[in-house]
């Protein structure tokens, strides 16, 4: 740090440096983060001092917290659900397993998570010290049941569905997974941190949610395509019995309990969590996944054009994209200004089809990628 301090002008210009190096969202196709919707930004701002580690003297935002719960149980199959605003999907889901395991009190937990599961669960297995166990997937990127069913031993805790697959954007079948954890009493955790605030607003219907029996925890992030500001992760329990096993007693602060993960957690992205859902309600979330979902199968559809198929059709706005050449492709459309992103097995080209984007953008990135297909075929 400078002995003396630099005057705000300089800071801010120093500031609006730094920012000219980041990426704008404009040709980001790789992002399940995306613009902050305009009223979550202001009640970001509004409440930039708020702190809810100590939420006793942040009793406003507290209120606004439950309310972002209560919205978010009804938007996912149950009012009555309970739970608190992490900082995002990687928190939820350690803090849902995290009750799993103290509920069990199993000397050597296992879970099983599908093979399409985010990288936050080899965190959890680290952090918690479960075994986790990985079952195949079937043709079109679900969990494969009989790999689950194969995989549960005396020692397994939980089971984990993903609704809304990192990279296939793919739903597992939750009702299913929901028998199996039902006739085994095991803890199932669902991963809907993308498509929590997607699915609900497909033309297609999904049992994915709390509606489902067996359900015991859901993750589903407000910074995603919840629209709101980072870091605004959401995670929700059927029972208000499942918060107690992550409650720690806290002497010296307003409050008596914590059960965050975080200390010290922003009320800011509460408060836009909250702004952003009133506002735009569940009608206004409907028309900002119909018109994704619609980039999304123009984008298929022009891929086609060029010859290039999807792996699966897409379930919601990811699409999973069989390109020949891949790195090569990748790296000129980066020169181009694209970001693009890659699945796993099978490698594939992964496009996040994000409400930052526009029809213009998706012809634009067609013309783009069907330039740098054909270059690579004149090279040959
Ligand atoms: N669960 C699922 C199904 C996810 O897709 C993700 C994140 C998480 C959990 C973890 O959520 P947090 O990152 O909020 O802890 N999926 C993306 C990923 O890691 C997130 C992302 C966001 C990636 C913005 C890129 C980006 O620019 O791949």
């Amino acid at each position: 740090m400078n002995q003396k301090g630099r005057s705000e002008n300089e800071v801010l210009s120093l500031l609006k440096n730094a920012m000219q190096k980041d990426t704008s969202y404009d040709k980001v196709l790789s992002a399940m983060c995306t613009q902050p919707h305009p009223i979550a930004v202001k009640a970001h701002m509004q409440f930039i001092e708020s702190n809810m580690g100590d939420f006793g003297l942040f009793q406003g935002t507290k209120e606004l917290e439950e309310k972002v719960i209560k919205m978010m149980g009804g938007m996912l199959g149950d009012d009555n659900a309970c739970g608190y605003v992490t900082t995002g999907g990687t928190e939820s889901n350690i803090q849902a397993l995290r009750t799993a395991r103290n509920m069990s009190k199993k000397k050597h937990p296992n879970i099983i998570v599908p093979t399409s599961a985010h990288f936050s669960f080899d965190k959890i297995a680290d952090l918690l010290g479960i075994e986790i166990r990985k079952a195949s997937l079937d043709t079109e990127f679900r969990v494969d049941m009989d790999s689950v069913s194969n995989l549960i031993d005396n020692n397994t805790i939980a089971l984990v569905g993903i609704a809304g697959s990192t990279e296939f954007g793919q739903i597992d079948p939750i009702d299913r997974l929901a028998d199996l954890a039902l006739s085994n009493n095991l803890f199932l955790h669902i991963d809907a941190a993308f498509g929590g605030f997607v699915i609900p607003f497909l033309e297609k219907k999904y049992d994915f949610d709390f509606s489902v029996k067996g359900v015991t925890s859901i993750t589903a992030d407000p910074h995603k395509m919840g629209l709101s500001t980072i870091p605004a992760g959401g995670l929700l329990f059927r029972e208000e019995a499942c918060l107690l096993p992550l409650e720690i007693d806290t002497p010296y602060l307003t409050i008596r309990k914590q059960h965050s993960l975080a200390g010290t957690r922003s009320g800011a992205a509460v408060a836009a969590s909250y702004a952003v859902m009133m506002h735009l309600g569940m009608e206004g979330y409907k028309k900002i996944v119909k018109r994704c979902m619609k980039m999304t199968a123009m984008l298929v559809k022009g891929c086609c054009d060029l010859g290039i198929e999807p792996l699966i059709e897409p379930v919601m706005n990811i699409v999973a994209l069989d390109v020949p050449d891949l790195d090569d492709v990748r790296k000129k459309l980066r020169a181009k200004g694209w970001a693009t992103s890659i699945t796993r097995n099978p490698k594939a080209m992964r496009l996040i089809i994000m409400p930052h984007l526009n029809d213009n953008t998706i012809e634009l990135f067609i013309s783009d990628l069907g330039e740098c297909i054909h270059r690579n075929v004149y090279h040959i």
